[in-house]
């Protein structure tokens, strides 16, 4: 079922900006070296960036091959490459404080940008990692901002374990990182009832997808 996004009327006045990220994030270890670090709310008047980037972003819909059969890709995508400007200068703003944030931590600043839009609840994302370029032997991060409707990260160790729930709303930032793309995988499930659009900005260093 497809359902508007409700922009709160809260948020919609504000002008577009940014929390702070020292003394406010929270990380919490997983397994085996994995973490995540929260930042709820992050994005302050994140209705407007939503509206703009729903319009803006030119989404493209992708089909794969899955074993004997090509099929939709239940989200739309847009890829930002190193090089590309990012479509909207609160992603700029959010690439920057980002690398102020962990660029000691990391090594190396955030380079790409992955956007997806979830339509609705019937779009989705299954479990992975993100293993292709150095994420599949190295210690690396990927950092997630979620703009519209709430929908969970769900977390698991590689190869089976309990699984942990991010609920993540309207502004919050999320990331993974240590061992996390090659130790745990991570998906968005799909979910039932009426459930409006989703954006989702994934900030990701050189060659890892
Ligand atoms: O929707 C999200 O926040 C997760 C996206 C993701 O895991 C991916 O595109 O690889």
């Amino acid at each position: 079922m497809t359902a508007a996004f409700q922009a709160s009327l809260l948020d919609y006045d504000d002008e577009p900006g940014l929390g702070e990220l020292a003394g406010v994030v929270r990380r919490v270890p997983l397994s085996l070296g994995a973490w995540i670090d929260l930042r709820p709310g992050w994005v302050r008047g994140s209705d407007q960036v939503f509206e703009r980037l729903r319009q803006k972003v030119p989404w493209y819909a992708e089909r794969r091959e899955m074993y004997d059969r090509v099929v939709d890709v239940p989200r739309l995508l847009c890829f930002y490459d190193e090089d590309a400007p990012l479509p909207d200068p609160l992603l700029v703003r959010a690439k920057a404080a980002l690398d102020a944030y962990y660029r000691e931590e990391l090594g190396e600043p955030f380079r790409t940008a992955g956007l997806c839009l979830y339509r609705d609840g019937s779009d989705s994302v299954a479990w992975h990692g993100d293993r292709i370029g150095h994420g599949r032997t190295a210690d690396t991060m990927v950092a997630i901002v979620s703009l519209g409707a709430p929908r969970s990260l769900l977390l698991r160790p590689r190869g089976g374990g309990k699984s942990v729930r991010c609920p993540l709303g309207h502004g919050d930032l999320i990331v993974m990182g240590g061992s996390c793309q090659r130790t745990w995988e991570h998906c968005v499930p799909k979910i039932k009832g009426v459930v409006g659009p989703r954006i989702s900005v994934q900030f990701r260093p050189r060659g890892v997808r």
